[in-house]
Order: C-alpha cells, then structure tokens, then sequence
C-alpha cells in the first residue's frame, strides 16, 4: 500500500502542477524583490535574459567586473531582452540590480558570499550579500518564469573529483531545474570528459551551437563530442520549448564556443592553468574557493590575457541568449 507521505508528495507535486509558482505571489509575500522591468517584462511575456553575479563578485576584479556586467546587461537590452541580474541584498533575493545595487556588488567582490543552492537560506537568513553561483541564479530564475539564463562558464566534476567528490552543485541543479543555461562550456582546469557523463547522469541535454564538440571556455574544442548540435537561435528555442512542455524538469546546457579571434590566447592559458593546478595542489586550496583561486592565478600568469578571453566570451554568451530568449517569446506568441 502506498505510504501516507508518499502520497501527500503526489498529491503536493499534483498542487504544483495545476498551480505553477507565480512571480507575483512570491513578491507579495516578500520572499523576494523582482525590479520593476522584469517584473513588467516577465508579466507581458516579453523575453528575459537571467545573469549570474559570482562572476561580478568573485570572477572578475573590480572595476573590470563593474564595467562588464553592465555591457553585458546592455547588449542583452540592444538584442531585444530584459537582462536579470541576480543577487542576494541584505538578505533579500533580487531579480533585476539597478545600476546601484550593481555597483554595490562589483565593490564588495569577494565580500560578498558565494552563494550555490546550498547557502542560500544562510544568506537570507543572516541578512547577508549574497553573490548568485549558476547553480543559485538557476533556482532563483525558474522561480519567477525566466528560461534564458546566460554565463560565462559553469561547475563541473574536479580533476580527482572520483575522490574528492568535489562536482559543482550546478550540474545537480541543471538536472532538477528548467533552465536553458548558455556558456562557453567548462574550463579544462575540470575534468571535462567527467563533467559531461554526470551531466548525461542528471538527464541534462548537452547542446552545441554550431558545432559538434564540447567547448572547452578559453578555447573552441575539448575534444569531447556532444549528441545535441542547435544552428540557430530558433533551433535553440524549439529546443527549450519542447523540454517545457513535456515538463521535464530538468535544464539545458547550451555550449557556444569563444569567438574564434579570441581563442588565440588558448594555448598560453592552457599552460597557465597546468601551472595553477599544481600550486593549488600545493597550498591545498580545496571547496568552493578552488575555482576563484585557480582563475585569479590564471589570469596573473597569463598577465591578463585569460581575463581579456572571459569578458570576451561571456559578452558573446549574453548576444546569443538575448537572441535565444526573443526566438522563444515568439514561438510562444
Ligand atoms: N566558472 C567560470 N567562472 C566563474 C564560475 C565558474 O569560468 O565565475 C563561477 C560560477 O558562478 C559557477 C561557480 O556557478 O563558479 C561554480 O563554483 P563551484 O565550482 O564552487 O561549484
Ligand atoms: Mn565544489
């Protein structure tokens, strides 16, 4: 016989189902702060493009970080979406920073907590800042309708993650989130190869634009093949379409290679990377400071050319996601 709480799950799953979250309930009740555009944008069916903020705070050093974030908000606007800046401000989730609020994060940098599925209670609890991981920003956009989220790259499985068991908490959220997340992919100072069985683990669809190889962040190839190509931003959103309405519920991962006049720097930053490896290795920097440690040294032994190679692509990213997000608002018209 079916046990009382399982049914009470299949019952609260069957509430869920006929009554999707609203963004509006969800201000009411003050669980969270939408600005005012997004919240006008995502009533009106108008497309939306959410942004992270880990990598304002802890990516990028100021004012590099500040100046970024706001081109990349501006040439989502010049492609025809809302971009949602996402971060967690004296306590209170925010989806949409004003120019203020973005300032405020860039300043803060690595004052503000990294902040993945995991803290997020703790930083709202606390009233603290709260700097949005993949993984977080992912939680937050589904909660109020946003299905375009763009970034530079994302988590994965860490080199001897099979004995650390050190995997990024985004690749759990992109199998239980609805989320399309657009990235160069994953940095080779993962295991990439690893990533990608955990991702097909998860039941995440892995898609390339305009290739049939994984991207590898700094550079265009990984040498791992992928099962999903997309061509087009429509290709893009039947895809994120069809895996909303057949309620999934899990995410898509969509892959897009750095520019190819900046990939030139990828050999260099390869080996600047081998070098960060092994002096992480050294000053056993483990957890979640692993990643910020390993891309500031990056970026040191490359003089900056690595740092040149993120802005780069994440500005990439951010104009085939406004143009993934208008595809997707026309094909639900
Ligand atoms: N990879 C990058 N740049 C970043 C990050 C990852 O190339 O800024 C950030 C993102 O916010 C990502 C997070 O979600 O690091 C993953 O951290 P961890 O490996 O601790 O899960
Ligand atoms: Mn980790």
């Amino acid at each position: 016989m079916e046990s009382s709480s399982s049914a009470l799950s299949r019952l609260s799953n069957l509430h869920r189902h006929l009554h999707p979250p609203q963004s509006n309930s969800k201000i009411q009740e003050g669980l969270l702060k939408l600005s005012s555009e997004v919240a006008e944008a995502l009533s009106s069916g108008h497309p939306v493009v959410a942004l992270e903020s880990t990598i304002i705070s802890h990516g990028m050093p100021y004012p590099k970080n500040l100046k970024t974030a706001k081109e990349v908000e501006a040439i989502v606007r010049e492609n025809g979406a809302v971009p949602a800046t996402v971060a967690i401000l004296d306590g209170v989730p925010c989806i949409g920073l004003s120019t203020g609020e973005l300032e405020r994060l860039a300043t803060l940098g690595t004052k503000a907590q990294k902040t993945a599925r995991r803290d997020i209670a703790h930083v709202v609890a606390n009233r603290g800042n709260g700097a949005t991981t993949v993984s977080a920003t992912m939680f937050f956009a589904s909660m109020v309708g946003i299905h375009v989220f763009v970034t530079g790259g994302i988590g994965g499985v860490h080199r001897h993650g099979e004995q650390t068991m050190d995997i990024s908490s985004d690749l759990t959220e992109l199998g239980r989130t609805p989320v399309a997340v657009i990235s160069a992919g994953v940095k080779s100072i993962l295991d990439i190869p690893r990533t990608l069985e955990y991702l097909e683990t998860q039941g995440v669809c892995v898609a390339a634009y305009k290739t049939n190889e994984f991207p590898a962040f700094f550079t265009e190839r990984s040498g791992c093949k992928v099962h999903c190509r997309v061509d087009t931003p429509d290709d893009c959103a039947r895809l994120i379409d069809a895996n909303l309405k057949l309620k999934l519920g899990s995410g898509i991962l969509i892959a897009v290679p750095i520019p190819k006049e900046h990939s030139a720097s990828g050999g260099l930053i390869e080996s600047a990377i081998q070098i960060a490896l092994r002096e992480a290795r050294d000053k056993n920097i483990t957890g979640n400071a692993e990643t910020p440690f390993l891309l500031a040294k990056v970026n040191e032994l490359t003089g900056g050319a690595s740092l040149a190679s993120n802005i780069a692509l994440v500005k990439n990213n951010a104009l085939v996601g406004a143009k993934i997000a208008v595809a997707l608002a026309q094909l639900k018209e």
